[in-house]
Formats: C-alpha cells, sequence, structure tokens
C-alpha cells in the first residue's frame, strides 16, 4: 500500500521532473517486495489521472504532461527484474496492444505486465497498431489471447473495427479489452462482439489465476 505522503512526494519530484527522485522512490518500494499492481495503480495511475486533470484545467502544460508520460515510462522498466524473475516451461501467449489510432499506451503496457507476472509470454505492440498488422501479428504468433486498449471515446469505432476483424478471422480466440474509454460507454459493443471487459489490474489478475 502506498500512503498518502509517499504519494504526494512523488507526484512533486514528477512534476518537477526529477526523475532520480521518483526512482528513488519506486525502487524503495520494489526492495519492500510491493504488490506490483498497487505499485502501478496507487502511484503510476494516480499520479497520470491527476496530471490529466492539471492538464485539462491549464494548470501544467503539454510540455510538462510528457515529461512526466516518458518519466512514467522509463518507471515502468525498474519493474523488469520482477517481472522476469521466474523460469517458465510451456507458458501461454498473450498480444496485447492498443486499438488503431489510440496513442495511450501506458494502460496496456501494465496490462501486459500483469499477464507476465502470471506466468504468461507476453507480447506488446504498444500505441495504434493498425488492424491488418494485428491480425498479420495474430497469425504469425498464434496467441491464447489477444488484449485491446482504448482511452478516448471517440477511439471506439477502431476497436469495434479490431474486434470484428479478430473474431472473423480466429473464431474461437478469446479477446479482453480494457481501457478508460469505457467510463463512458461501449461495454455492450464488446460482448456483442463475443469480446470480455475487463475494469482493472485486479480483476484481471483475479481471472487469469483462476
Ligand atoms: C499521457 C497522456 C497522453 C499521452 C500518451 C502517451 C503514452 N505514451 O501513452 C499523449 C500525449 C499521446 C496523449 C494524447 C492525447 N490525449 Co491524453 N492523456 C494522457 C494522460 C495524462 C495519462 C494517460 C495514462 O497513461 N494514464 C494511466 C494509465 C495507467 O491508466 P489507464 O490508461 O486508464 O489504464 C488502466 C486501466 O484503464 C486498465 N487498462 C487500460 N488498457 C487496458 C487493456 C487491457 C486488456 C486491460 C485488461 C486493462 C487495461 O489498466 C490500466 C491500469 O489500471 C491522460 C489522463 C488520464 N486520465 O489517464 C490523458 C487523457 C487520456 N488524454 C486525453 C486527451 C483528450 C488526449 C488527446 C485527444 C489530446 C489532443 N487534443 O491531442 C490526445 C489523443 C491521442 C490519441 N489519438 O490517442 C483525455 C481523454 C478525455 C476523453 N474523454 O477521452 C485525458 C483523460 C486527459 C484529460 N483529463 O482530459 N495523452
Amino acid at each position: 500500500m502506498i500512503t498518502d505522503p509517499l504519494y504526494r512526494q512523488y507526484l512533486h519530484l514528477l512534476l518537477q521532473g526529477n526523475r532520480n527522485g521518483c526512482a528513488r522512490i519506486v525502487q524503495q518500494l520494489l526492495d519492500q517486495n510491493i504488490d506490483i499492481k498497487a505499485l502501478y495503480t496507487e502511484l503510476f495511475q494516480k499520479s497520470l489521472y491527476r496530471v490529466g486533470e492539471l492538464w485539462e484545467s491549464n494548470q501544467i502544460s503539454v510540455a510538462r504532461e510528457h515529461l512526466v508520460t516518458a518519466i512514467t515510462e522509463g518507471l515502468l522498466n525498474l519493474v523488469y527484474p520482477r517481472l522476469f524473475e521466474k523460469e517458465r516451461a510451456t507458458p501461454k501467449k498473450v498480444v496485447i496492444s492498443c486499438a488503431a489510432n489510440e496513442f495511450h499506451q501506458i494502460g496496456g503496457k501494465m496490462a501486459a505486465d500483469i499477464f507476465e507476472l502470471n506466468g504468461w509470454d507476453s507480447h506488446f505492440l504498444g500505441a495504434n497498431t493498425p488492424v491488418e498488422h494485428m491480425l498479420e501479428y495474430i497469425q504469425e504468433e498464434k496467441p491464447d489471447l489477444v488484449g485491446l486498449s482504448v482511452t478516448v471515446y471517440c477511439n471506439m469505432p477502431a476497436l469495434k473495427a479490431g474486434l470484428e476483424a479478430i473474431k472473423s478471422d480466429f473464431k474461437d480466440l478469446d479477446v479482453f479489452v480494457g481501457g478508460q474509454a469505457f467510463n463512458w460507454g461501449g461495454r455492450n459493443l464488446v460482448k456483442q462482439s463475443g469480446a470480455r471487459y475487463i475494469p482493472s489490474l485486479d480483476v484481471l489478475d483475479t481471472i487469469i489465476t483462476e
């Protein structure tokens, strides 16, 4: 669990662009064997949501928001040793990608990491993957599951196109979707396509450990 004073200290350092200070806090938490889901949601996600509010209300510049994002993406790499510490026999494979035109990639990366922590081999394709290339990749890698991320609600049609294309080419493939766009709607669309909406990393963790 991350205390409020620690969160505030981290957010302050983050907004100042103090990578070193942020990295020290994250490393300390990792040394204390913090639960990765707590680190991701209570520190990284919480601070990024706050930065979104500050940016939206013109209290910080676009440049500072970009800085914060770049620092956070770097800090995610500190978690790598935890992700890959266990040997795997024959892991299940998951391909995770953002929908086409979706540039918010941190949430999808976190989801990929949760699979990895559960012994899966995760292939994270990042932002804005065109549908035809995603299909090609699925054909090549033959994953057990595909995860799609969508943050901006206006990318819902792109998600729909992606889901339909996956279901048409890979009828029996399990598909999970997640992301903030669903705060504004779209869950029915997911249901109709045969995919499953996953509201949080905790739910994801529970489902894949079942
Ligand atoms: C950083 C950022 C950017 C960066 C992203 C860079 C990057 N490398 O990712 C850049 C600069 C590209 C950007 C661009 C834009 N952004 Co922006 N951005 C943000 C910001 C500040 C943080 C995003 C983030 O990383 N959040 C933290 C992650 C961890 O949270 P998350 O995505 O919700 O993920 C969690 C869950 O949803 C879930 N999850 C997510 N995906 C998946 C997938 C699966 C399979 C599963 C199981 C779970 C899961 O698990 C995650 C962990 O809990 C947000 C603020 C916010 N509220 O998030 C605004 C925000 C999302 N952006 C916003 C906007 C408006 C834009 C732009 C339209 C701005 C513009 N005018 O150009 C563009 C759109 C670009 C596009 N086409 O995608 C708005 C969206 C509002 C809305 N109603 O849709 C927000 C909310 C800011 C705001 N308050 O207004 N942005």
